[in-house]
């Protein structure tokens, strides 16, 4: 008896450690999020039409007569960004300098103060209109940690010579966050750019405004009491980090400051917080956010592809900075960029060779009928049921014997992996550790054109 009680509580304890270990789960927006996989940010502020303008120069903001992008069109916005592949679109409606790209009650620093359609604009609503139209699910940006008119920087504090209290600006920063919340409809995504000031350090409290007026969209690094929450991968490259888990301790920083904790996750974590790799077209000036005439690069499609891979291949979205210039409109030379790439996405999709789906276990095997040369490997896991596989290994059938083709740990949503060019008739997928049985969304082999294939080879796979 005393044996069979030990035994029952041992069965006990391993079973709710397996329940432990598989009950934090995605919120239904953060599962739409992972499969949305691509989106887009747009970048315009008074900086464009002031280059030399810097917004901590407290005092110096430039006027809102300066605002007059004569020919914007968010329609042209939405469509280059749906050319690159984006199935969601964030607008910045109010960077660092508190100019505001709607017409906010709580100030005058904004489009009814501009020249632009004589004061009576609305970007936001606009690039809205657009989203619908295009098919792109809407995201804003409008951060509360930095705002060169009200002299407030990073975390969110009020800087000494301010027209305005801490107290005061929070009023303003709940305010302008509610005409946006509820005046454009649902929002797929809503951006705190470095991070909310914590309500203990004297920051608006937001989570229950979050859930009033936005529950469903997922949130960049807000408050660390909102739901729905992801995290940034550490830096502006495309380059989430591996292993890359959807489950984190904390939200990154709620500091301001750009070092943050745990950049891997942790696949025991407390909380579904998936990574999300911001950058941008661009490079150089204001880190390539923002549009100006020359001095700036772009990046190639082979380094789009490359960040493409080190994003969504490892289990992060892909978020792609896009400029507007002056005249209110993504330049040509990016629009083209951006479709090349685009296309060059579509190309790689229709690559596969073999493949299964929603199987459950830990092994499985693709008979491809015959041999097939084979170059990349992609794993999906039905994150509904969490993240379950910790350590996996693909092989394929090559002179008699099995060899090892790709390796790693972390899958979730998404894991891509290259590799030089095999032929093979089967290739088997072993999962040798998990937490509870894996949920297999997906297990595809394809083989990559060699053009497309050359920039992959050239990062690293498995790390
Ligand atoms: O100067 N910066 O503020 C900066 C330089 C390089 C890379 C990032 C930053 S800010 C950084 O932006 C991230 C999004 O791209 C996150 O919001 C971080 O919290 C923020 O610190």
């Amino acid at each position: 008896m005393k044996h069979f009680l030990t035994l029952l509580c041992l069965l006990f304890a391993r079973f709710y450690a397996n329940a432990q270990n598989t009950d934090v789960l995605p919120s239904p927006a953060h599962v739409a999020w992972a499969d949305a996989e691509v989106g887009a940010i747009f970048h315009l502020d008074l900086v464009n039409f002031e280059p030399d303008y810097d917004w901590r120069n407290w005092g110096t903001h430039p006027s809102a007569k300066i605002f007059n992008p004569s020919k914007l069109n968010t329609d042209q916005w939405v469509q280059a960004a749906k050319s690159a592949g984006a199935t969601y679109a964030v607008l910045v409606a109010k960077h660092c300098s508190g100019f505001s790209l709607w017409p906010t009650a709580a100030h005058d620093y904004s489009v009814k103060s501009s020249p632009w359609k004589n004061g009576k604009g609305d970007i936001v609503r606009d690039f809205i209109a657009s989203c619908k139209k295009y098919g792109l699910k809407p995201g804003i940006y409008a951060s509360a940690s930095a705002n060169g008119y009200l002299y407030v920087d990073n975390p969110g504090k009020v800087q000494k010579g301010s027209p305005v209290t801490q107290q005061q600006y929070n009023a303003i920063v709940k305010q302008q966050l509610t005409e946006l919340w509820s005046n454009y409809g649902n929002l797929f995504e809503i951006w705190f750019d470095g991070g909310v000031l914590p309500v203990e350090a004297g920051g608006p409290d937001l989570a229950p405004l979050l859930k009033k007026l936005q529950p469903n969209a997922v949130i960049f690094q807000g408050p660390s009491d909102a739901k729905n929450l992801i995290r940034w991968v550490g830096n502006e490259e495309g380059k989430a980090p591996y292993p890359n888990w959807s489950r984190s301790d904390f939200t990154t920083s709620a500091t301001g400051t750009i070092k943050i904790d745990s950049i891997n996750g942790n696949p025991e974590g407390k909380i579904w917080c998936p990574g999300e790799a911001d950058f941008p077209l661009r490079t150089g000036w204001q880190g390539g956010w923002f549009w100006k005439a020359d001095g700036q690069k772009m990046l190639s499609t082979d380094a789009l592809l490359q960040a493409y891979y080190t994003s969504v291949g490892r289990n992060s979205n892909m978020l792609l900075g896009i400029v507007i210039d002056t005249s209110g409109l993504v330049p040509q030379e990016d629009y083209t960029r951006l479709s090349a790439f685009g296309s060059i996405l579509k190309g790689i999709k229709r690559t596969n060779i073999g493949g299964l789906s929603n199987k459950n276990g830990k092994s499985f095997e693709l008979d491809l009928g015959q041999s097939h040369e084979i170059n990349q490997v992609e794993i999906m896991e039905d994150i509904r049921f969490g993240e379950r596989i910790r350590r996996y290994e693909v092989q394929a059938w090559i002179d008699h014997a099995w060899k090892t083709v790709a390796e790693g740990t972390s899958v979730g949503h998404k894991r891509l992996q290259v590799f030089e060019t095999v032929k093979t008739p089967k290739v088997r997928l072993m999962i040798h550790t998990a937490q509870g049985e894996p949920r297999i969304k997906q297990f595809t082999v394809s083989k990559l054109a060699t053009p497309v294939l050359q920039p992959l080879l050239t990062i690293s796979t498995s790390r």
